[in-house]
């Protein structure tokens, strides 16, 4: 399963090696900035109908690495299939996120199945097995999930919230069910990227987007507990399976989940500063970031001041270029290129 690892750039920097050059993608690579992904998605009826539509799931995954010839394709699909497959009702309305069936007491826990559903996951197990053979031999396949916190806060609020102040409410008033639910979601996660690299991912990240608005006691209890034992659990299923960690937000927190979390590699938003980057956490661990999305939608001197900037934090040890978080919808293409051709062209010269 994890041939290639020799080769694929990704992968070494995730087994520790320093590379001149670094391996670069970008989170939310795929979507609404790239016009041949606006095309593909007018094809389908729903943004869920092309999560679960492994042809055209498979295509939206490879655009962005023809393209621009990134260094990893993650696979296309969403956080929320999860609750899906848990039996909840999950749509995504136009322009507006998500919008799904919120758990608004313990009761409603009991309308969740036990286990995840793998029959409602297959499209996406078949859209991985497309990928393996359409993928140029450098590239590495990335799968994910999200963590079970940040699952979770859409799964009480019924979609995005300001401060995730329906689920942390939850988690204050009901501790015992919310304990249930993230339990629910660890059992749920594991399986769920278990037979995401059974069907062929390499490497899997898990994103917890809304680690940041815990108080540091509730950010260890609900975000790095579960995702310790979904990284334990996991290897026993898959020896050897590569993990990125991006724990968004957790700051000073960081060292403290680098601890708990056997992660091959962390992903750093774009608030860390970097010398404590460096030396508190690339000393322990392989590092993915950290460009803030707004200085690539705003390009120009912003643009190559905080890339070169990033570069000269993180080249002298092992380190993936990203984004902090996701690409914006307003992002002009010419600015990502632009970035490409400035990684490639100033690291090698290090
Ligand atoms: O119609 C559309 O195009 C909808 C936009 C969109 C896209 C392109 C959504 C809705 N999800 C996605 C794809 C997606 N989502 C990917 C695969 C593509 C890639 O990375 O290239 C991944 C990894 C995600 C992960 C995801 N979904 C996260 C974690 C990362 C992050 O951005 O923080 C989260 C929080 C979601 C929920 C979600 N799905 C979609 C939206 C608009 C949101 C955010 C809702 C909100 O909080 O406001």
């Amino acid at each position: 399963m994890l041939d290639g690892s020799q080769t694929k750039p990704l992968l070494r920097v995730l087994a520790g090696e320093r590379l001149t050059d670094p391996p670069v993608w970008l989170m939310r690579q795929a979507g609404r900035y790239l016009p041949e992904y606006r095309s593909i998605r007018q094809k389908a009826d729903s943004f869920l109908s092309l999560c679960f539509n492994p042809e055209l799931a498979a295509e939206v995954t490879l655009q962005p690495v023809r393209r621009f010839g990134f260094d990893a394709a993650i696979l296309f699909s969403d956080i929320l299939v999860v609750p899906h497959a848990l039996g909840q009702r999950v749509t995504f309305e136009d322009g507006e996120g998500p919008r799904l069936d919120a758990l608004a007491d313990p009761a409603a826990l009991q309308r969740l199945k036990r286990e995840i559903d793998h029959e409602a996951l297959a499209p996406v197990y078949e859209t991985i097995a497309r990928l393996k053979n359409k993928l140029p031999p450098a590239v590495t396949l990335i799968g994910f999930c999200g963590a079970p916190w940040t699952v979770a806060t859409y799964m009480i609020a019924g979609g995005g919230a300001a401060e995730q102040i329906p689920a942390r409410l939850f988690a204050y008033r009901h501790p015992q069910a919310f304990a249930a639910l993230i339990a629910l979601l660890v059992e749920a996660s594991t399986d769920y990227l278990a037979r995401q690299f059974e069907a062929g991912v390499e490497a899997v990240q898990i994103f917890d987007s809304w680690a940041g608005v815990l108080p540091a006691d509730e950010f260890r209890k609900w975000c790095i507990e579960p995702i310790a034992r979904i990284v334990g659990a996991l290897r026993h299923r898959v020896p050897g399976a590569k993990v990125i960690g991006f724990p968004r937000g957790a700051g000073t927190e960081l060292p403290c989940y680098l601890a708990a979390v056997a992660v091959d590699a962390v992903g750093l938003d774009w608030t860390i500063e970097l010398s404590f980057a460096r030396e508190r956490i690339q000393a322990l661990r392989p590092v993915q970031g950290n460009l803030d999305p707004l200085a690539l939608l705003a390009g120009g001197q912003a643009l190559d001041r905080a890339v070169d900037a990033i570069l000269e934090a993180f080249s002298g040890g092992p380190f993936i270029f990203n984004l902090g978080h996701g690409v914006l919808p307003d992002t002009p293409v010419a600015h990502v290129e632009r970035l490409i051709e400035r990684v490639r062209n100033r690291s090698g010269s290090r």
